[in-house]
């Protein structure tokens, strides 16, 4: 699906803004009321893009559990007859429904993925209508993330979910309203390959349209970054080669424009048209190392959250410019997308400025072994008719498809991560994950896949590994495993580590490691929750990482505080593994980075 964009022929509009908010009042999750059949007060309002839940004072925002209806007008310009018309909403989070009046027009599963639905029969040019989205949190065995809700004595609903980080949702992304004309660009693939040695490269491109063109016909050009168009060819799927090619690197991005027009034949009118800038690079894992344009790439960076005080997952360009800037301060030239896919607007940054994405699904939390160790329960099997089945499966596999067609055509992204810490040493994992990798490398050849292993599946009991291209280790040597024991921590992760590498011999990515820390507590000592420990804990991670050859990067957990669920106990208002805190103040930790990133030219 293409991202909507305003040109001499598409028209763009924001709906962005003031939406009038209400929460549904029934406590069993079941609609009480077609709420979308009235106009909602303004009582309450809401900003769009936020979610809601930190908005309000009272808990009962926070904490509900079920349907939270968005609304508004909107008017359809009359200047656009003959068009077709779409609301687009970039994510709705978890399961959004989109009304016009009182009309249902679209329904969308999974809250980080975009949707879109034509309303040009629905709404006349000229014309208002109400426009209402009801957007429901709930996580269950069918949703990505999955969730649990227990019903308590007094009837009230309570979420639980094995992940941790909080169920924020609401609309935390834009809404759109925009045109396309009759004939239409439907979508556009971008794969690139390097030949001649990296001094040119092959840019192979497909472009789908709406009809099949017989009173048209498409005028396909690359473009560089000084205007040139260095290519230009007339059918729709082709393969071009541009020699020389200015190569997209990390940290030295280059970005060309494949512009795609519909043309009627013969005068050439234009009756559509699309730029989608694309750079030119390639990925591969090669024994245990992780290539991009045949040279072996160390990942320096973080896993990070889209979370940010108030707005919650809210997009903010101001956070998001601002993360990338204290990123470059620190060196890192990547992070990964944990847990969920994020806004497109942050992978078309890191397109712009060369920084490296390991690109996730919200397949976070299919782990209950995990859970119960943490809770003291006894665990249900994670695999189960009852638990992650079949249909979680068919769920999971929809979120694979939607992010990567959402996000296929991103430099930046060079790897599908499609689960966080799933329970990949018990029963039923191999069969559950065996058909998902297949169908991601069927979505996208080019890209290696890779999932992040928690530690209980250590090399000995994981099932999975050998399905995927390279390896992502959670791992929290000095944390949860000899906490405040820095030297057995050392041995530990260094045993552990040489264990992953002799097993697989493919590349290992330390997608999480680090300790959670306290802003302002210092301490002179190996002390858990200040500072200098976190500082600490990186430190003797690099010594090992350093040691081992298949270790290929280091993300470190997290790039700031983030916000848990309130039944975490064990997290003092959030998880604080940060190098920042919540609000982006350096702790200690980042004059390491600092040190290892920028000054040691770790990763460069
Ligand atoms: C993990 C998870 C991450 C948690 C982190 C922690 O392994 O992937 O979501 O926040 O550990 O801090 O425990």
């Amino acid at each position: 699906m293409l991202k909507p964009q305003a040109n001499a022929i598409r028209d763009l509009v924001s709906l962005d803004g003031i939406w009038n908010f209400e929460l549904e009042k029934s406590a069993n999750g079941i609609e009480s009321e077609q709420v979308w059949k009235r106009t909602i007060p303004s009582t309450l309002q809401v900003p769009v893009p936020a979610s809601y839940n930190d908005i309000f004072v009272d808990s009962k925002f926070r904490d509900h559990v079920g349907w939270a209806y968005y609304q508004r007008e909107i008017t359809v310009p009359a200047s656009w007859a003959k068009r077709r018309y779409f609301i687009r909403l970039d994510a709705a989070t978890h399961q959004g429904c989109v009304y016009i009046d009182d009309q249902l027009v679209a329904e969308h599963n999974g809250g980080y993925t975009p949707f879109e639905v034509d309303i040009s029969q629905l709404v006349k040019p000229g014309h208002s209508c109400r426009l209402t989205v009801a957007v429901n949190n709930e996580l269950s065995w069918q949703t990505i993330p999955p969730g649990r809700i227990e019903v308590l004595k007094n009837g009230r609903r309570k979420q639980h979910y094995q992940h941790d980080f909080f169920n924020y949702a609401g609309l935390a992304r834009s809404v759109w309203l925009y045109t396309v004309p009759e004939v239409f660009i439907k979508d556009l693939t971008v794969t690139t390959q390097l030949a001649d040695g990296g001094k040119s490269g092959t840019v192979n491109f497909k472009v789908e349209s709406n009809s099949d063109l017989k009173e048209a016909e498409f005028l396909v050009q690359i473009i560089d970054e000084d205007a040139h168009v260095v290519h230009q060819a007339s059918q729709s799927e082709g393969s071009v080669t541009i020699d020389p090619v200015h190569l997209w690197q990390p940290g030295a991005a280059y970005l060309y424009k494949l512009r795609v027009k519909i043309t009627t034949k013969p005068d050439g009118e234009v009756l559509d048209t699309y730029d989608l800038p694309f750079g030119v690079r390639s990925v591969e894992v090669s024994g245990n190392k992780f290539l991009i344009n045949r040279k072996p790439f160390y990942f320096t960076g973080f896993g990070k959250h889209e979370d940010t005080p108030i707005r919650a997952k809210g997009f903010d360009p101001a956070y998001m410019i601002h993360d990338f800037e204290l990123m470059k301060w620190m060196g890192a030239n990547s992070f990964r997308c944990s847990h969920y896919p994020y806004a497109e607007e942050v992978l078309e940054y890191a397109d712009r400025h060369g920084i490296v994405v390991i690109n996730e699904t919200a397949a976070v939390g299919l782990n209950l072994t995990l859970v119960a160790g943490l809770a003291g329960w006894k665990a249900l099997p994670t695999f189960s008719p009852e638990t992650a089945s079949e249909k979680t499966r068919e769920v999971h596999a929809q979120a694979i498809r939607e992010l990567v067609a959402r996000d296929k055509n991103h430099p930046s992204v060079v790897s599908w991560c499609i689960a966080n810490e799933p329970a990949s040493a018990e029963p039923g994992a191999r069969e559950y994950f065996e058909a998902l990798v297949k169908f991601t490398r069927e979505l996208d050849p080019t890209r290696p896949v890779g999932f992040a292993n928690e530690k209980q599946a250590s090399a000995e009991k994981d099932l999975i590994t050998d399905l995927f291209d390279m390896i992502f280790l959670n791992r929290y040597y000095g944390w949860y495993l000899h906490t405040g024991d820095l030297e057995a921590a050392e041995q530990g992760l260094e045993e552990e580590l040489r264990e992953w590498e002799d097993k697989y011999k493919k590349p290992i990515l330390i997608s999480e490691y680090g300790a959670d820390t306290l802003a302002g507590l210092h301490t002179v000592g190996d002390v858990p929750w200040s500072e200098e420990y976190q500082a600490r804990v990186l430190e003797m991670s690099h010594r090992v990482f350093d040691r081992v050859e298949s270790v290929v990067g280091e993300q470190v957990w997290n790039f700031a505080d983030f916000q848990t669920p309130s039944s975490f106990i064990f997290r003092v208002d959030g998880n604080k593994k940060g190098v920042f805190t919540r609000d982006r103040r350096p702790k200690m930790a980042t004059h390491v980075l600092r040190k290892r990133w920028v000054e040691d030219k770790k990763g460069n």
